[in-house]
């Protein structure tokens, strides 16, 4: 097979590119990525010399007509990916999410190539702290953020495009990954690399927000699944019953690092943060018998934890000019 993945020089779609080569010799990838900010070559260090890589914007209709006419599918992955970023410059949120997507979907409609398009829960909006229900493929979308506004405008193009045009897509809405190869302006990422630095780590607000934690390799796994036996125009919700409050994490976190569970900050909270979200991948699992194989959350931080302090090369060159603009932005410690 050989596979188009957009955005593999990215946390989720390098780590995508790292399990297809290794598990699966039978697939050529070629790696689309424009490496902005967030992406980083030395994701795909290791698996160079066994695929190919395009430096190039998805919007460039041109290059993806090309790339898109030599495969049997594409796995589009690349997206602005920061909701604090969105907040700050919606343009490359609309720019990139929507009408790069829109680039996509027109090759994939011409040259009749099978499509999966990688989106979010946070299309789904979030749920009180208390509600037993989780999102399942029927919730209605109302996200809250550019950044979930965009990636749901995205998923509604697809739906379009398989409805009006016939094209072969799937769809699947994740929970938030953790795992190696994220950028450190991410939350877990962000609080180990402070902590590695003796910065005390940053809380949002009251950090009683909840996230459903899976591990990237049990998404990619997923998304494996999906691509070779889901079916075409479905929506499939992935998620491993991960639901953690964020000070729970930090202070997971900081046992980690030996130091005592209040050393952290309350800092500026994000406008509009989402309270909560959880997944119900009932679908996934009876359907396609999917499992995630990460099922305790300590084990996988802890390796999270081992892989950064063992890379710092990778993510140093990017820390400090992470954190100025997390202080341009008016961040305050409470
Ligand atoms: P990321 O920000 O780490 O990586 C995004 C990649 O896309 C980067 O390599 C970047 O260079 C590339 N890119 C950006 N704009 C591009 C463009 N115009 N053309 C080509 N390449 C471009 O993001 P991530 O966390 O790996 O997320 C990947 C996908 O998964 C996104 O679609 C995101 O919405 C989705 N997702 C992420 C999470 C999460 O927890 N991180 C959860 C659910 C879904
Ligand atoms: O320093 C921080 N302190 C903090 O308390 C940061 C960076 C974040 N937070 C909070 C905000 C969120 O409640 O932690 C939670 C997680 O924050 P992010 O890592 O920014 O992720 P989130 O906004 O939940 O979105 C993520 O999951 C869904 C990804 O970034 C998205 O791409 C994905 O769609």
């Amino acid at each position: 097979m050989r596979l188009l993945v957009t955005g593999g020089a990215g946390f989720i779609g390098a780590n995508f590119v790292h399990q297809s080569v290794t598990s699966r010799p039978d697939v050529h990838v070629t790696v689309l990525d424009k490496l902005t900010y967030a992406g980083n070559r030395a994701s795909l260090d290791q698996v160079a010399d066994r695929i190919e890589f395009v430096h190039g914007d998805i919007a460039d209709t041109a290059l993806v007509d090309r790339l898109v006419g030599g495969v049997d599918a594409v796995v589009h992955f690349a997206a602005e990916s920061h909701n604090d970023n969105s907040l700050a410059d919606p343009w490359p949120f609309v720019q990139t999410n929507i009408v790069g997507t829109y680039s996509l979907l027109q090759a994939v409609r011409r040259h009749q190539v099978r499509y999966h398009h990688i989106s979010t829960d946070e299309v789904y909006g979030d749920l009180e702290l208390d509600d037993p229900k989780a999102f399942d493929e029927s919730t209605p979308y109302n996200p809250s953020s550019p950044y979930s506004a965009s990636k749901a405008s995205s998923d509604m193009l697809v739906r379009a495009w398989v409805r009006s045009f016939g094209v072969r897509a799937t769809i699947s809405n994740c929970s938030n990954n953790y795992g190696p190869r994220q950028h450190v302006e991410k939350f877990i990422p962000r609080q180990i690399t402070n902590l590695i630095d003796g910065i005390r780590p940053r809380l949002y607000g009251t950090g009683h927000q909840v996230r459903d934690w899976i591990h990237v390799d049990d998404h990619n796994s997923a998304v494996w699944e999906i691509l070779e036996r889901g079916r075409i125009g479905q929506t499939y919700l992935i998620g491993a019953d991960g639901e953690r409050d964020n000070k729970s994490v930090v202070e997971m976190i900081l046992e980690a690092f030996g130091r005592a569970p209040d050393d952290f900050d309350h800092v500026t909270d994000r406008p509009g943060h989402d309270l909560r979200y959880a997944i119900d991948s009932s679908l996934l699992r009876t359907e396609l018998g999917w499992e995630p194989r990460y099922r305790d959350f300590r084990t996988g931080l802890e390796a999270t934890i081992d892989w950064y302090r063992e890379n710092e090369s990778w993510w140093r060159p990017r820390k400090a000019a992470t954190e100025s603009a997390y202080a341009a932005a008016g961040e305050k410690v409470l």
